[in-house]
Order: structure tokens, then sequence, then C-alpha cells
């Protein structure tokens, strides 16, 4: 139903909208890590918790960041392993080049794909992201853009809450847009560095 991202043996980020429904009941939800190719097989973990961001807002999507705690250690592989976060000074020039992931739908109300699909896209300004949302949506500090243009490439449906990937580190993580792959439409992203000093608190006291 999601993506999410593994930052350590117990906990991985994903978005808050794709659990919001769950958190009076986390053991409803797995987290199945390991699935570089295809989306079967891999190892799943049951959930003890789910921890969303204290401001995560529906109308905006504002701090649209959760924390998910596995109730086993997740045994790590050459296909399992926790990536960096972004610190909060982490440098993220306009232009910079990072790969987003999934088994999200590969056109706007397409179907999902059944193999893991990557694409690379490019850290777009936020003036430019702000003025083609202008009247639909606002752009958070909280939020960066990324897109690719040509060929179009971007996140979709079903691909909340996966990693944007830059040097091995976690830059984003997906949230919204207006369709996929639209060139007048980046991909919206939480700015992961901004929630450094959250998912490091968070971690401390639930992971
Ligand atoms: C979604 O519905 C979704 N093009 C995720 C990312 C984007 C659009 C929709 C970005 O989960």
């Amino acid at each position: 139903m999601c993506g999410a991202v593994v930052i350590g043996s117990r906990t991985l980020l994903t978005a808050a909208h794709c659990v919001t429904t769950y958190i009076s009941d986390p053991s409803i939800l797995r987290v199945t890590v390991g699935t570089s190719y295809r989306l079967s097989g891999g190892k799943s973990y049951d959930l003890k918790r789910i921890v969303i961001h204290e401001s995560y807002t529906s109308a905006t999507l504002e701090n649209d960041i959760a924390l998910l705690v596995t109730r086993s250690d997740m045994s790590f592989s050459k296909s399992v392993k926790a990536i960096n976060i972004a610190s909060k000074n982490f440098n993220l020039p306009n232009g910079t080049e990072a790969l987003v992931s999934g088994f999200g739908t590969v056109s706007y109300e397409g179907s999902p794909s059944d193999v893991l699909l990557a694409a690379k896209v490019n850290i777009v300004p936020k003036e430019s992201c702000k003025r083609s949302y202008l009247g639909i949506a606002s752009i958070a500090d909280g939020m960066v853009c990324a897109s690719a243009n040509n060929p179009p490439r971007d996140a979709c449906q079903g691909d909340s809450g996966g990693p944007l990937v830059t040097k091995n580190v976690l830059i984003g993580i997906v949230s919204w847009g207006e369709k996929c792959a639209n060139p007048v439409y980046p991909g919206v992203y939480t700015r992961v560095s901004e929630y450094e000093s959250w998912i490091v608190s968070r971690v401390n006291t639930y992971g």
C-alpha cells in the first residue's frame, strides 16, 4: 500500500498519510523488506508502534512523516540495510540528481509495478515549484520538489512513503503531487533534513 525506508534495525520512516488509518492498531500493518526485485519474497515484520508527526496536517500534507517500529529486529543482509538520513545542514543544491524508487503505479491511475522501479529525478528550485502549484497547494519548508522531464519520470500512486536518495543519503520521502510525471507539476517529497531532530528523538523514545 505504500513504501517505507529502513533507518535502523527496528525502525523505518514512511509518509504519515500512509498510516493515519492504522494508528489505533499498528498490528494490522506489516513491513516487508529485502524485496529489491519482486514484491513477492522478502521478509515481513509486524509493527509494534506507529508514530505520526504531531503536526501532520492532512489538508496540506505538511509534516508528512511517520516512524514505524517493528516488533522484532530486522535481520540485515546484502538487500536489507539502514540508510543514513540527511542531517539539518545537508547540502542539497537545485538540480541535484536523486533516485526515487517503489512498486507504485507506472502511470496516474495505471497499474502498480510488480518489479521495483527507480527513476532519476532532479531537485527543483523551491520558487519554481511554488509557482507550479500556485493556487493549487503550498510548498512548505518541510517539502522538497523533484522532477525529470525528458523523458518524464516521477513517483506515482503507491510510491508514497518510499525513499528519495542521493549519495546514499535519504533526502526525501515520497509525499504527493498533481498526477504523475506531468511536466508542469514536480513530485513533492517530505524534506528529511528538516525532520532530523524529530526522527532522532522519536527513535530514542520509541525505537
Ligand atoms: C500518491 O498518490 C502519489 N507524482 C505519490 C506521488 C505523486 C503523486 C501521487 C507524485 O501516492
